[in-house]
């Protein structure tokens, strides 16, 4: 089977890329080893703090963060990060070329289950005007990354990966310790009867997201005229995964709980590199009013309202707006 590097190349990504992804690779092949090691290694629970965004972390989230961070600091090709788990930009080596945006461990209230969790990454080119933890430089359109990807740990350590070059999968064989390539050009499938949303907000979504899975609930006794069915792993990362595996839409969109926010997704962290991914497999991600792609974030932690998936069904939720 191929491996990582002989698809990067043949996709013509740069040697520093290519040597950045593998840096930032093994980062999540640690954290895949933290992972699985569980409660024998004491790493599952919940820490006392919270972060940026309120929420109280997990051990793995703070463990899987600063893996990254550590990782990606000492690397040398990194100007700076930002993170879902840390307040501010940090800035790493200043003559750095790259500037990384990541999750560190998306999904983590699924840790207290043993069900799927991963990591959502995105690279853009660091712009040589910046200072190193200048947090402006990371307010690019996704439009603007050169790669972007996820490593789900699940049954087995999957990446999904693109440098704008179509979307691919690689399995970790943890006999050798690399990705090999197990599905090249992802295809997401045109049509779906799968959905991803979490119904117990259905009582705070806006009229046009009620009518929507109003329609999808009626099956073949309303307008769709056939049946639905519906999975939610409470973790992007799992819910996207089975979206380009075999297609699906997946929402999360506004609603009126907090009438501040846009959506609970974050930019940056989820977003965006979801949309590069789905979007690279044939699939489309919107906002609801626009192109993920091209929405020119005004702050790091930003959130936005999201669909994505397969081609007519994101069309077909897009029409009831
Ligand atoms: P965390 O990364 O904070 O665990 O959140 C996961 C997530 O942002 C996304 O991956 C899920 O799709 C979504 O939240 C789940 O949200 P619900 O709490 O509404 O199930």
């Amino acid at each position: 089977m191929k491996r990582l590097n002989s698809q990067l190349q043949d996709d013509g990504a740069p040697m520093e890329l290519i040597l950045l992804l593998r840096t930032l690779l093994a980062g999540c092949k640690e954290i895949s080893f933290r992972v699985s090691q569980g409660a024998l290694a004491g790493v599952l629970g919940s820490t006392l703090s919270e972060n940026i965004q309120g929420e109280t972390q997990k051990k793995l989230d703070v463990i899987s963060n600063q893996i990254l961070k550590d990782i990606l600091s000492e690397s040398g090709y990194v100007k700076a990060i930002s993170s879902e788990e840390e307040d501010d930009v940090v800035g790493c080596n200043p003559n750095g070329n790259y500037l990384v945006s990541f999750d560190p461990l998306d999904g983590s209230s699924n840790t207290d289950i043993n069900s799927l969790i991963g990591t959502i990454f995105s690279i853009t080119h660091a712009p040589q005007w910046m200072e190193a933890d200048d947090p402006s430089a990371f307010l690019q359109p996704a439009s603007q990354i050169v790669a972007a990807g996820y490593v789900l740990y699940g049954p087995s350590t999957m990446l999904a990966l693109t440098t704008g070059k179509g979307t691919h999968l690689y399995t970790l064989d943890k006999t050798h310790g690399g990705f090999l390539l197990t599905t090249a050009n992802v295809k997401i499938p045109v049509q779906t009867s799968e959905y991803a949303i979490n119904g117990s907000n259905q009582r705070h979504w806006e009229t046009s997201t009620q009518q929507y899975i109003g329609d999808l609930l009626l099956g073949t006794n309303g307008p769709r005229e056939r049946d639905f069915n519906m999975r939610w792993v409470a973790a992007m990362v799992g819910d996207i995964h089975r979206i380009l595996c075999r297609g699906g839409v997946f929402l999360y969109p506004y609603d009126k709980r907090d009438p501040t926010k846009a959506g609970k997704l974050r930019l940056l962290y989820e977003a965006n590199p979801m949309a590069f991914l789905i979007e690279q497999a044939g699939g489309l991600a919107d906002t609801g009013t626009g192109r993920i792609m091209e929405v020119m974030p005004t702050e790091i932690h930003q959130r936005v309202a999201v669909v994505l998936g397969s081609k007519q069904e994101v069309e077909a939720c897009l029409s009831y707006r």
